[in-house]
């Protein structure tokens, strides 16, 4: 009876042990390293039985203290570590030059300067596995991936992977102030503790660089584009270059946002016109100072000329004037300057979906070799869908990279769990018919405009001082699934979806399938609830959290949701055919016209090409204005399916994590619901229509939703 007892007491435990994990609150990210199950660890054991590599280089040093470290987790030792071949299960870590190489025929030719090789092989006899690349840091991805397949439990007996980015420029933009305040940041203060720096590097630096390491992103900039000059001041670019020294190994550079109006505020100059000489020069000493200091120094990231940011227009100079005299001065140090397209002005009266390609197309060819155009993935914003940007692939002669927002400004925040990696696909997918059909938004970044030109993508972080860095669990798949597309623009957001669940909750299959689905319909739930079949930018002011179709008394007219619902009497959406705004004519011809007809427009653009009756029939047969209500309960249908499918997951997963987003899903739900209710009740008091048969009415009358405010929302313009 005891050992009955005993028995079913220790089958509870190691039940508890093995579902549960430790008690985890997020901080390992996707690098948790779990002890494997017995049947793994015994197939992997004899094929890792020490580790080879040189221990001197400081990057080949990182690679091995990763592996190590997953060792110990996965396996709980570690491995000797020597410089050459031992024996069966020797794991090299190496560069293509080592000695340990000699003779063998390896694909390098073709790996670039990051990629790797992971390759079973046979060295002096013995059964190795081979991981290297032409650089220190190529070994170093190829070591992340080879502890995925282990995470992941994939065979490692017979491997032969290559892998290595489409794209150059990998890199997350801070929006952090230097009094560690983060715009649009909801997880926590900024990382950098600027006033503690440079002598107390907080050991989460060198967590950070791992975790970003691990998906190939090889740069960051620090500092908001919303900029101060400070940072450029030789206090800060001591801190700065504290920072770059914890990075270096990691592969990652650190880049700055340099404030245009910078000769003026801390240079003492009384222009800061590009054309001026001694405006020049004042960069030019700037930036030779940085290298003096930081030698891989990046570059400069600038937002001019938008939302009250200074700019070379304050001299009656172009962007490209603009942005060629910083790249001029960074040249020589091969810095480059990520000019940002974000641009739109307040005495413009033109459709603010189309000054970005109004200003920056003509300036095609204008620019010099290493400075690259960012741009939006949106041509108003970050909103939840917005069609691809008209500039992709309308300026053949200039890198353009893709801006992407992993922070959650416009899509819930931290606490809705919403997977971005589905529209980013979308967004890489597009066709943009430039120059013929097949030229997706992903092939166009991946192109360089000439041999060995710069590509790039850009990510503005969603990373703080957090425990669980993203302010969600859930948010940590959308930073993961950024470093995915910078790596290759060609992922798939549901591939992406399944390694990240894999590595964060465990490989348990129904698991990683609930989790999956979870994330693969959760952008569009938030869609549906928030700016359906079009809608765009109904956010509440400043802070943007929660609804506000009807505000109309902001100063500038495209800061008001009306400006892009236009609902009226006679129906809704934004005209931008030929008879509006005419944004379809800076799409090639194909595309404005698959767009421009409502034969074969896509639901989901709808409203934001057209201007349509109340009672237009869609393509369901259906009124527009039922469609669009049936659309906000689908978005809050949505988010009660996850909830069920998340409680599913009790006890499969540990217990901390678990009650975070089943808590997170609930305030969800109750936003969803607010969201859904405020934009009926406002839509209803102009359609003047009844609610679809089984709908039910808002909770409150329009007034009940006009009246809240939330002043105290985290993340606003400071
Ligand atoms: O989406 C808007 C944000 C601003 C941001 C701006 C930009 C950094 O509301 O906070 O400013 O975009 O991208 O420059």
């Amino acid at each position: 009876m005891l050992r009955k007892l005993l028995a079913i007491l220790s089958a509870f435990l190691c039940f508890g042990l093995a579902n549960q994990g430790h008690a985890e609150d997020g901080y390992d990210l996707w690098l948790r390293y779990q002890p494997l199950e017995s049947g793994a660890k015994a197939r992997y054991q004899p094929l890792i039985t020490h580790l080879v590599a040189p221990n001197s280089r400081p990057t080949i040093r990182a690679a091995t203290d990763e592996l190590q470290r997953g060792f110990k987790g996965m396996f709980g030792h570690a491995l000797v570590q020597r410089e050459t071949v031992m024996g069966n299960g020797s794991v090299l870590v190496t560069r293509a030059d080592s000695p340990n190489l000699k003779g063998l025929d390896l694909p390098f030719a073709k790996l670039g300067e990051e990629g790797y090789l992971i390759r079973s092989a046979t060295i002096a006899g013995h059964r190795v596995t081979i991981i290297a690349g032409n650089s220190d840091v190529g070994a170093l991805y190829g070591v992340f991936r080879f502890l995925k397949l282990l995470q992941t439990g994939q065979p490692i007996d017979n491997l032969d992977i290559t892998d290595a980015p489409k794209l150059k420029i990998r890199v997350l933009n801070h929006w952090d102030n230097l009094d560690r305040y983060v715009e649009r940041g909801y997880a926590g203060q900024s990382l950098w503790d600027w006033q503690k720096l440079p002598l107390y590097k907080d050991p989460r630096y060198i967590d950070y660089a791992r975790a970003n390491a691990s998906l190939g992103i090889n740069g960051t900039v620090l500092t908001n584009v919303n900029a101060k000059a400070d940072v450029l001041q030789p206090e800060y670019i001591a801190k700065v270059k504290a920072l770059a020294e914890v990075f270096r190994p990691y592969g990652i550079k650190v880049y700055l946002t340099a404030r245009f109006s910078a000769p003026l505020d801390i240079g003492g100059l009384k222009t800061a016109d590009p054309l001026d000489p001694a405006v020049r020069a004042w960069w030019k000493a700037r930036v030779d100072a940085i290298y003096a200091e930081i030698p891989d120094f990046g570059g400069f990231l600038v937002k001019a000329n938008s939302e009250g940011q200074p700019g070379p227009a304050d001299y009656h100079r172009t962007h490209a004037e603009g942005a060629n005299m910083l790249a001029d001065a960074l040249a020589p140090h091969h810095g480059v300057v990520m000019w940002r397209a974000f641009v739109y002005a307040a005495e413009n009266a033109e459709d603010r979906h189309k000054q970005a390609y109004s200003e920056f197309q003509p300036l095609d060819g204008k620019f010099r070799d290493n400075v690259l155009v960012q741009v939006k993935n949106g041509a108003i914003d970050f909103q939840p869908r917005e069609p691809f940007h008209p500039l992709f692939g309308a300026m053949p002669k200039t890198p353009l990279m893709m801006e992407f927002q992993i922070t959650k400004e416009y899509l819930g925040f931290a606490t809705h769990l919403a997977y971005l990696g589905t529209m980013w696909e979308e967004a890489l997918q597009s066709d943009t018919f430039r120059p013929a059909r097949g030229s997706t938004v992903a092939k166009g970044i991946e192109t360089p405009v000439e041999p060995g030109a710069a590509t790039g993508m850009a990510g503005v972080a969603n990373i703080g001082s957090d425990r669980n860095w993203s302010g969600s669990q859930f948010d940590q798949a959308n930073w993961y699934a950024f470093g995915r597309f910078a790596w290759d623009p060609d992922a798939r957001a549901a591939d992406i979806a399944r390694d990240w669940a894999r590595l964060t909750w465990g490989n348990d299959p129904a698991t990683v399938d609930t989790v999956v689905r979870m994330m693969m319909g959760s952008r569009e739930a938030v869609v549906d609830y928030m700016t359906p079949l079009g809608l765009t930018h109904q956010m509440a002011t400043g802070h943007h959290y929660g609804p506000g179709p009807w505000i109309a008394d902001l100063q500038r007219p495209e800061w008001n949701p009306v400006y892009y619902n236009k609902a009226a009497p006679d129906g809704i959406g934004f005209d931008r055919t030929a008879k509006g705004s005419d944004a379809l004519s800076q799409y090639a011809p194909q595309v404005a016209e698959n767009w421009g007809s409502l034969a074969t427009v896509p639901d989901a653009l709808l409203l934001w090409f057209h201007h349509v009756p109340w009672d237009y029939r869609m393509k369901s047969g259906r009124t527009l204005w039922d469609e669009l209500v049936i659309h906000y309960d689908a978005g809050v249908d949505h988010v009660r399916t996850m909830q069920a499918d998340w409680a599913g997951l009790r006890g499969k997963v540990d217990a901390e994590r678990w009650a975070q987003v089943r808590d997170f899903l609930s305030i969800q739900l109750e936003e969803a619901i607010w969201w859904r209710d405020a934009s009926i009740a406002y839509f209803q008091s102009i359609s003047k229509r009844p609610l679809p048969e089984g709908h039910k009415p808002p909770a409150h009358d329009l007034e009940y939703y006009k009246a809240i405010t939330t002043p105290y929302a985290p993340g606003q313009v400071h």
